[in-house]
Order: C-alpha cells, then structure tokens, then sequence
C-alpha cells in the first residue's frame, strides 16, 4: 500500500481483519446448513473500501481526511456483504454472528422490517473485531441485492431527464412486489421443510 493511503500503516491488519469475519461467516454457513439442510447463503462479497471512496466519505460526513477518521469515526472501512436465499436466513445469520465471541455488535440497522422511504431493504450492522477494527456487514436476500443494485445502477444515470419522480414511484412499487415475493418464498420453504419434518 502506497504511504499516501488514507488507512495509513493499517491496510494490511484490515485485510487480516476482513480475511478473520468471512472465514467466521463460512463457518456459520457450513454449521446452519449442516443443521437445516439447506445452504443460507447465496454468495457473499467482501471489500475494503477504496482510498478516494473513503476520502470521499471523510469530505461528504464533514471528517478530515485522515487515518483517524477513516478507522474510528467510520465504520465501514471493512465492508462484507451476504446475500442469502430467504429472509429467515437473514436473521438466523444474524443471530450467529452476534454470537462470535470476538465480535461485538455496536449497531444495527433493520431496513427490512423498516424498509427506507425510496424501497431499500437490507440488514446492516456495525461490529468491532477484537475490541478494534469496525466493519459493517450488510444481509439481505437476493431479491433485495438485486433491488438495490439496479438502484444503485440508476441513482449515478445523469439523464433521467424530468420523470425522476415517475421512476422513483416504479422503484419503490418494485422493491414492494419483490418483499412480497419474499413472503411468498418463505411461505413455501416453510411448507416444504415442515412436510419434511413430518416424513422423519
Ligand atoms: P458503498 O459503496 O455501498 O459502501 P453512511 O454509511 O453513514 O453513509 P448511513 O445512512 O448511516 O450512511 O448508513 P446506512 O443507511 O447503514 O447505509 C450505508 C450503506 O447501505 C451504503 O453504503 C449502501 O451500500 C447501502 N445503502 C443504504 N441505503 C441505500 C439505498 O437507498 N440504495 C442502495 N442501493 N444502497 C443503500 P455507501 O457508503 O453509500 O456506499
């Protein structure tokens, strides 16, 4: 890492740290789905943030633009994201994460039973690694992954021209339908692991 790096000498212990939370979350993967027979998670994705993105983030939240802002006055140097099949998953990853006994939980929020004004639904949580390093760790299902990435996509499209409002409607009327398919699909993984608890 260059020494002008905004993470300073710490670049290599967040990559240490990044590299501890996802071995954590294969472990938590491989136990609950050894115990529920079903894989909980999709895919899962991991970065540290990029210097100008976080120098950025310094300048946007009124912070200087230094190491000491980057690792303790925000969080999400570290950044993992777990995109699992269903929303039951969501939370009982969630709840195993909470009990990683390195790993201290310092917020949460819940954007899926409190959805954002604009649709955006995902469960966010800050934890401290080892009494240190933040991180922020982001669950949602695919459908909800899939959402905010075409959102994402769109909110950096410069011509949208006057229908920003019509488009901004149709995205939430979207990120609706696909919560209730949510539902849906929780419905029928229920349906179809309690018909299999009752054959054993
Ligand atoms: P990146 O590149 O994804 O990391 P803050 O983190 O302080 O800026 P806030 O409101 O305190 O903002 O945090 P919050 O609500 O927990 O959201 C932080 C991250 O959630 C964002 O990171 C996005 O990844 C995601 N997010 C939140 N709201 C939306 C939304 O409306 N649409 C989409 N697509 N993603 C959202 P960053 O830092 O913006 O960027």
């Amino acid at each position: 890492m260059n020494n002008n790096s905004i993470y300073g000498e710490h670049y290599e212990e967040l990559e240490a740290v990044r590299n501890c939370l996802v071995k954590s979350i294969n472990e938590i993967r491989e136990k609950l789905h050894k115990e529920n027979g079903i894989d909980p998670i999709e895919h899962c994705l991991s970065r540290i943030k990029s210097d100008s993105s976080m120098r950025e983030k310094c300048h946007r939240k009124g912070l200087p633009e230094t190491t000491e802002s980057a690792l303790e006055k925000i969080f999400d140097a570290i950044g993992i994201r777990i995109v699992c099949a269903f929303v039951s998953d969501v939370y009982a990853i969630r709840n195993s994460l909470a009990d990683l006994p390195d790993c201290e939980i310092i917020e949460e929020k819940d954007y899926i039973r409190h959805a954002k004004p604009n649709g955006y639904r995902s469960y966010h949580m800050i934890v401290r690694y080892k009494n240190k390093t933040y991180a922020e760790i982001q669950l949602r299902t695919i459908s909800m992954d899939t959402w905010a990435a075409l959102e994402h996509h769109l909110k950096y499209k410069q011509n949208i021209g006057g229908n920003v409002k019509l488009i901004e409607e149709e995205l939430k009327r979207c990120a609706d339908e696909l919560a209730s398919t949510d539902i849906s699909m929780q419905t029928i993984r229920n349906m179809i692991f309690e018909e299999r608890s009752d054959l054993t």
